[in-house]
């Protein structure tokens, strides 16, 4: 049966198959807003889809007539005989071309109907051949850059986007724990370090029936195939792509192994080496004397923190588990108490249907109340940022009384909760920003994003930011290097001379998390604290669930050593807007 964000999936093929063709802009937008709707809708809509009432289904905004007989057929035979009949007219493979950076329908049925291009393969081949730089539309420049996109992908083709398949490993965790014979279980490797790309995915159970749980393991829901099937570890590939190992070991061997199997492979040699140096081995099974004839105690320890208290340690968050100095920390007993998701009170950077959202403010308002938040900021884009349907001063001026109002009824209803009001500001060009001053004033804050000019000089690039920083109304820089995780390289930017800015101005620095960009990176975040900027952890949601990518948020804070000190989000409602003010003062 299918499911449904597979539906939504085959609409969206539809669309961009109709776009090929050049169809009527209406029909592509109605299969657009169709998958949106199959996505978000509230309720059963495969069972109302299957059912004899599927009519019902053209009452729902978005869906026509025609959009609910598909549903029907989709619902009750798995298939579509439209889209079979589109699909046949393109090879599968011109699917991948949307996901190169810089092609879009229009170029994509150039190279198609022009040069018979219909794959990445293809593509490559003929940036190789110069073909491309003879395009007219391309040219030379276009070429190169088409061909640095092709490579990106390349290198990045064996890694997947930790909000990609977190919830797999979730689940998987479940699983494994649910089996009787599982003492306990864990999900290691990066993924507990909260990279922000994994290769694999890395579980350990402690059990007495290894066997048993391996038999249960490489036959989960979630396996496609199985990579490899023994009696203590077996490899498999998940649905979603990505490997998956799992270990099992002794109850007595779990400690050292969800250690050494956590990683990373360099805080697991500093931390050997330490063991050393007090007369022991270390390995994935055990901590022993090194001379078994010494009169040296032989530790009993039941948890990881019991190895590190061993070795005269406190225990590492995994999250700092990157010989970045959390052994130093450890040993002198230093390390920092990390910002959690319960600290959090609110967030700043989201959307609505405003600009390119696909959430009212009120559908917001009430997932950021579900999440027991106290404050949700909106910041829709500003007029310049045209292809997301940008707000110009007018309708920003009419959110900002429409948030007002919202916010006189939650206070009329006792409700301990408020909408501020934003806006994500772009930085022009030369640095000037979207807005002006008197405009900004009005607002409870701005982020400061660059959305166009990618390509400028690292110090030009840098020098643009920095104007925008120097601008008292600018609260936060949002999404400082525009990077999407193994899609698009950062644009080149001088990250420390940013935070000297920030430092020197009280700009906060947007953590944006958003699973595909995770962005400011967490290797930058320990600077930034240490030079008292703060952090702002901003989902930049364009629809109420996206909120939940705070948990993602929250992972790379940890990784970059933040407390609830450095992060601006965990000030309670009575002080975050004097604090979003501080610049002014
Ligand atoms: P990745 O590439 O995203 O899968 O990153 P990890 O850290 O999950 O790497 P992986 O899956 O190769 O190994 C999981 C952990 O096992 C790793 O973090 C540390 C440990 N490990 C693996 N190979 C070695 C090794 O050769 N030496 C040491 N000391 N530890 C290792
Ligand atoms: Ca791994
Ligand atoms: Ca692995
Ligand atoms: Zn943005």
């Amino acid at each position: 049966m299918l499911t449904r964000e597979q539906i939504a999936d085959i609409f969206e093929k539809i669309a961009l198959l109709l776009d090929l063709q050049d169809e009527n802009p209406f029909k592509i937008r109605a299969y657009k807003t169709g998958a949106e709707v199959v996505e978000s809708y509230q309720g059963d809509l495969l069972k109302i889809a299957a059912s004899d009432d599927y009519k019902d289904l053209s009452k729902t905004k978005g869906i026509g007539k025609a959009l609910s007989d598909k549903l029907h057929e989709l619902a009750t035979t798995g298939k579509l005989e439209y889209y079979n009949n589109l699909k046949a007219e393109f090879p599968d493979t011109v699917f991948d071309l949307f996901r190169i950076q810089g092609l879009g329908p229009k170029r994509i049925k150039d190279l198609y109907k022009k040069l018979g291009i219909a794959s990445i393969a293809d593509l490559k081949k003929a940036c190789e051949n110069d073909r491309i730089a003879q395009l007219p539309g391309f040219g030379k420049k276009t070429q190169g850059k088409l061909l640095e996109a092709i490579t990106f992908r390349e290198q990045n083709a064996d890694r997947f986007r930790l909000g990609d398949v977190a919830g797999q490993a979730e689940l998987i965790l479940h699983e494994l724990k649910s089996h009787p014979d599982c003492l306990r279980a864990e999900v290691a490797g990066s993924y507990r370090r909260g990279k922000e790309t994994l290769h694999d995915l890395d579980f350990l159970v402690a059990t007495g029936n290894a066997p048993g749980i391996m038999d249960y393991f490489i036959v989960l829901p979630e396996v496609d195939s199985i990579i490899n099937h023994g009696a203590t570890k077996s490899s498999v590939r998940l649905t979603s792509g990505i490997q998956c190992d799992l270990r099992a070991v002794s109850n007595e061997e779990f400690s050292c192994a969800l250690v050494y199997f956590t990683g990373s492979k360099e805080h697991n040699v500093a931390l050997r080496g330490l063991a050393r140096e007090q007369g022991y081995t270390l390995n994935e099974y055990r901590l022993a004397p090194i001379d078994p004839d010494t009169t040296q105690p032989t530790h009993e320890f039941h948890d990881e923190a019991g190895l590190y208290a061993a070795l005269g340690l406190d225990c590492p968050p995994a999250e700092l588990r990157e010989n970045q100095g959390e052994i130093e920390a450890a040993t002198e007993h230093t390390l920092p108490r990390l910002v959690e998701l319960e600290n959090l009170r609110g967030t700043f950077h989201n959307h609505t249907t405003a600009s390119d959202g696909h959430s009212s403010l009120m559908e917001m308002a009430n997932a950021a109340i579900e999440l027991g938040l106290q404050y949700l900021g909106i910041a829709d884009h500003s007029k310049a940022s045209v292809q997301a349907n940008g707000l110009n001063e007018k309708r920003l001026l009419n959110q900002v009384r429409d948030i007002r109002n919202i916010n006189e009824n939650f206070k009329d209803e006792d409700i301990d909760f408020r909408l501020l009001s934003g806006s994500e500001v772009d930085i022009l060009k030369d640095g000037s920003l979207d807005f002006d001053d008197e405009l900004m004033a009005q607002l409870d804050y701005t982020v400061a994003s660059v959305h166009n000019a990618f390509t400028l000089p690292e110090a030009e690039m840098t020098k643009r930011i920095i104007a925008a920083i120097e601008n008292p109304y600018v609260t936060m820089v949002g999404h400082p290097t525009g990077r999407l995780l193994l899609e698009r390289e950062p644009y080149a930017v001088n990250i420390p001379d940013i935070i000297d800015a920030c430092a020197a101005t009280g700009t906060i620095i947007e953590l944006n998390c958003n699973p595909w960009r995770l962005d400011m990176d967490w290797r930058w975040w320990k600077l930034a604290a240490q030079k008292g900027v703060k952090c702002a952890i901003n989902p930049d949601a364009h629809r109420a669930c996206d909120l939940d990518s705070l948990f993602f948020g929250i992972k790379i804070a940890r990784k970059g050593w933040l407390t609830r000190n450095d992060v601006i989000n965990c000030l309670p409602l009575e002080e975050i807007t004097d604090a979003l003010a501080t610049k002014l003062s």
